[in-house]
């Protein structure tokens, strides 16, 4: 995790979605843009009508692919290797940026040595992609005068993801494409405001704005302005705490807008780890999988109900505006989080609704309030407050009040000084096929549903458009198991079955099946391998294996 923070800091975009337009070259790895992230991909679709060139790197044959320059169709768990060897060609073929290297960049012979052996023959054994493709790409990216790589779960859902996230560093740093127009390394972040959340610290090891907990000068301010010791010890990552469940290290939960029963890869283990807490408390606006087996359900308001900020993937620092009140009992997150710690401190709200503003439904401190007290713990939010953002759209770091924000990061270096350049050895996924699992399963979402479908299945539309679960299987897969279209097979791992709708396609290869993870009733992630990457402890929901029979009927 700390080569991760030293090269990318936050984990957010380095660049701005309208700078797609301003790059010539364009890798999109692990991201099925058109279908999770549409309007970048519009971007990204004019980009490749103005000339940039377009080139996918997927084991699926995505919609981005109809429009691609060159499409590396890699077996799933083998990105390392593959960029690992476009780094080779680059610096084999004398293509990589001299002088940024040079300025901006350390540890270039010791990198330069690690990828020796990395040559595109020896990846083309390890991903299926052809050796001249390899070297096609590692040429277009190289001469390209702004090449940027943007990547999302493709790359990090593996137990290689930080890994996998720090070749692709190597490759933006070798030729000069960080802090660049048009260039740059970025993640497409996934929800709505995950990149504000991160920011205000919802991650066990930092305080908001990155700083660690383990730092001591960090410790001491948060101290002071908190008026409350500080722990040095991070917490658990959430994909962590199932284990802690499981062996009695945590015994009570408060879970806020997450539907784990369905989300969670290994969802059995996951479900038995919820059982066994003394106390389940969920927060969410509508009873979801998980609050059926809670302690206490509190009811929350939507996005649309409660105001406060959104961040995005650009670091961008957006207003959300209530537009109409919360149904029923419901409540905004913040008021009830203030609830219940008022209660915890002993100040009384004189029963559940006495002290509630009865027109604007909130207890107090309010979201602005906590956004200027957000404002002076972190030096890159200083310069913005509520006021500013009724005319402007700021991008952290926004260090002051005359300060107009940076859209593009690192434009006069990365903040450690120099990029580090990692030396990675490719490491397999932790299940890959065998005699009794033969395929390699991998997950992912489309167009018309949002996860575990809380929101989205209760849309007619969009569940008219997406209303059921199904196996993308290639046809010589269904001609060996003598399976047809649209037939229910039995689909199992060594963690779970499940029985779910082939349909057959060209968009996966023999021996790779897709299943999206939005249905209740054939939740894939029964199926999913838990396991974790050692660094930042994301599973490993892109590759496990599982075999596939014919439904016996009975
Ligand atoms: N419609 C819709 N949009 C969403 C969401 C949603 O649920 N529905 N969720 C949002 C969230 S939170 C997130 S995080 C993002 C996720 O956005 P994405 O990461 O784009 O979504 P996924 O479908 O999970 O997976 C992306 C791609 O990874 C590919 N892939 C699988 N294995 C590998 C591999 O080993 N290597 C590579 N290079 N690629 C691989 C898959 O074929 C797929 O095309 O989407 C966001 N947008
Ligand atoms: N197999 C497999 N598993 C995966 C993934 C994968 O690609 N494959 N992707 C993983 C990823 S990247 C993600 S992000 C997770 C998503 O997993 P989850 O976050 O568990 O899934 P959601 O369905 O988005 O659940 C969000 C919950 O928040 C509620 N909610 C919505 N708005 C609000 C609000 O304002 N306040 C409150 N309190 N609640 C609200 C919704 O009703 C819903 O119950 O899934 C992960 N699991
Ligand atoms: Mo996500």
């Amino acid at each position: 995790m700390t080569g991760l923070v030293k090269v990318i800091g936050s984990g957010a975009m380095t660049n701005t979605i309208n700078g797609i337009l301003d790059g010539d070259v364009m890798l999109v790895i692990g991201s099925n843009t058109t279908e999770t992230h549409p309007i970048i991909a519009l971007r990204m679709l004019a980009a490749a009508k103005n000339g940039s060139k377009l080139i996918v790197a997927d084991p699926r044959k995505i919609g981005l692919c109809d429009h691609a320059a060159e499409w590396m169709q890699q077996r799933p768990g083998t990105d390392g290797a593959l960029i690992n060897a476009l780094c080779h060609v680059i610096i084999r073929d004398g293509l990589e940026d001299k002088k940024y290297i040079e300025e901006h960049a350390e540890n270039f012979e010791a990198f330069k040595s690690s990828i020796a052996g990395c040559s595109p023959e020896w990846a083309e054994k390890i991903t299926t992609v052809p050796a001249n493709v390899i070297e096609k790409v590692a040429h277009t990216f190289a001469k390209g005068k702004a090449s940027g790589i943007y990547y999302t779960l493709g790359i990090t859902q593996h137990t290689s993801g930080t890994d996998n996230v720090l070749t692709l560093a190597n490759l933006a740093i070798i030729t000069g494409n960080l802090g660049k127009d048009g260039g740059g390394l970025n993640p497409l972040r996934g929800q709505n405001n995950v990149q504000g959340a991160s920011d205000m610290g919802c991650l066990p090891q930092f305080f908001p704005g990155y700083q660690s907990v383990s730092d001591e000068k960090a410790k001491a301010k948060f101290a002071k302005i908190w008026n409350a010791p500080m722990t040095d010890k991070p917490g658990l990552m959430a994909t962590e705490m199932n284990d802690a469940m499981s062996d009695g290290r945590v015994a009570g939960l408060w879970i806020m807008g997450e539907n784990p029963v369905l989300s969670d890869p290994n969802a059995a283990h996951a479900i038995k780890a919820l059982k066994k807490l003394d106390c389940l408390v969920v927060q969410d606006i509508f009873l979801n999988e998980t609050a059926e087996i809670a302690d206490v359900v509190l009811p929350a308001a939507s996005f649309a109900e409660k105001d406060g900020t959104f961040t995005n993937t650009e670091r961008t620092v957006r207003r959300v505006r209530k537009a109409v009140p919360p149904p029923g009992e419901a409540r905004d997150d913040l008021s009830i989080i203030n609830m219940v710690s008022d209660r915890i401190l002993g100040k009384q709200h004189n029963g559940y609704h006495g002290a509630i503003d009865s027109v604007f439904h909130t207890v107090p401190p309010f979201a602005s309030e906590v956004f200027d007290e957000l404002s002076t713990c972190w030096g890159a939010l200083a310069g913005m407050n509520y006021e500013r953002f009724e005319n402007e759209v700021l991008a952290w770091p926004c260090p002051d009040k005359d300060h107009p924000g940076t859209p593009i990061l690192h434009k006069d270096g990365v903040p450690r000084g120099k990029a580090w350049l990692s030396e990675i050895t490719w490491s397999g996924s932790e299940e890959t096929p065998c005699a009794d699992y033969p395929f390699i399963l991998t997950t992912g979402r489309v167009l018309y549903q949002y996860h575990t479908g809380t929101m989205t299945r209760r849309s007619e539309v969009l569940e008219g458009a997406a209303p059921s679960a199904y196996v993308e299987m290639n046809q010589a897969d269904a001609d060996a198991l003598d399976v047809k279209d649209k037939e229910i097979i039995v689909a199992s791992s060594r963690r779970g079955k499940i029985e779910i709708a082939v349909h057959v396609t060209d968009r996966v290869k023999k021996g790779l099946v897709f299943i999206p993870f939005h249905y209740k009733e054939a939740s894939v992630n029964l199926l999913t391998n838990d396991a974790l990457d050692p660094h930042c402890k994301i599973p490993e929901a892109k590759v496990c294996a599982i075999k596939i029979e014919k439904l016996k009927h009975v």
